[in-house]
């Protein structure tokens, strides 16, 4: 494999009509979950991507695998879990902004994944791991699982990508979600921040300065992503603005962040110069912005770069 990641997955309702969600009534399914929408995003471009995660015995699980086997992610360590069902959220429509989210989530089977799920040739098995902040959240097994995945994957000699992906609903306390974020950041090679995780996390406001707090505490790459303005990027050897894409019309922003790390990761995994894997980023999230589904919008290799080479409005 290319890329494995490991997290919870929800079923997605999505208002399809605009107002807040308790006057909505009808909904559309889609699916959700950070590591998910990555998974997929890789297996669009021809990666080979496995997601690892419990779903329940349920038909939210079954919708789960059945959209993954479509999508062509590697499923071989998605557990089926009796005692615990899939987690589902709502999401509303909006004109502008972010939308609306509620979470059905709480004790999920996801995040009852453990270490005792954790099988070691499967992720030998991958030469990258993508990670976010939200499994640090979910339980503390799960939390105990995702530390041990990492120092895994370092030990193998393998390379880590990480969002940090702040769901501050989802964690006891700012302090702790920063502390417990920024120790997996500190041991990652890739640190994927967006601009306002990027000052919660380090202090700072400038993107420069909050890659330099990473990247002096052994972090290799830091992509701060600053939404419609684009990204600024920083190693030891170089750093860099890349201009958003013009986009004519944002439904959703939900999954532009995703689409953005499979757009990074995938390019530092083929070997591309930086600023161009940033490039491809921006491009995936602009794509991601304009339909309503997290990944919906994540394009095949074929349409990534058709609209590379045809978007001259960028900014
Ligand atoms: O990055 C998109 C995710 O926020 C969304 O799919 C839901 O993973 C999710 C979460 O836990 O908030």
């Amino acid at each position: 494999m290319d890329v494995v990641t490991f997290g919870e997955a929800m079923v997605m309702f999505i208002a399809n009509e605009v107002g807040p969600l308790h006057s909505v009534r009808c909904f559309s399914r889609s699916l959700a979950g950070a590591e998910v929408n990555t998974a997929i995003g890789f297996a669009r471009l021809g990666l080979k991507s496995g997601w690892v995660s419990k779903v329940g015995d349920d038909i939210f699980g079954k919708y789960i695998i059945q959209h993954l086997q479509q999508e062509n992610v590697n499923i071989d360590q998605v557990m089926i879990d009796k005692k615990f069902p899939t987690g589902f959220q709502l999401k509303s429509k909006v004109m502008n902004g972010d939308p609306e989210v509620q979470y059905f989530r709480k004790g999920s089977a996801a995040s009852h994944l453990s270490i005792d799920d954790f099988d070691e040739a499967y992720f030998r098995s991958a030469r990258h791991l993508h990670m976010t902040g939200i499994p640090l959240a979910l339980s503390n097994s799960m939390r105990e699982f995702a530390k041990h995945v990492q120092s895994f994957m370092k030990m193998e000699g393998k390379t880590v990508s990480f969002d940090p992906n702040l769901r501050p609903s989802l964690w006891k306390s700012h302090k702790e979600m920063r502390k417990v974020i920024n120790k997996i950041a500190f041991e990652s090679d890739f640190v994927l921040p967006g601009i306002q995780e990027g000052e919660f996390l380090t202090g700072f406001t400038q993107p420069s300065d909050i890659a330099s707090f990473y990247l002096e505490r052994g972090v290799k790459l830091v992509v701060v992503k600053l939404g419609s303005e684009g990204a600024f990027y920083k190693s030891h050897n170089e750093e860099g603005y890349v201009n958003s894409y013009k986009v004519s019309k944002v439904i959703d922003t939900v999954g532009a962040g995703d689409g953005f790390a499979v757009g990074l990761v995938s390019g530092l995994l083929e070997g591309i110069p930086v600023r161009e894997a940033v490039l491809r980023g921006n491009a995936i999230g602009a794509l991601a912005v304009q339909s309503a589904g997290d990944s919906d919008g994540y394009p095949t290799r074929t349409e990534l770069e058709q609209f590379i080479k045809h978007s001259v409005g960028r900014e």
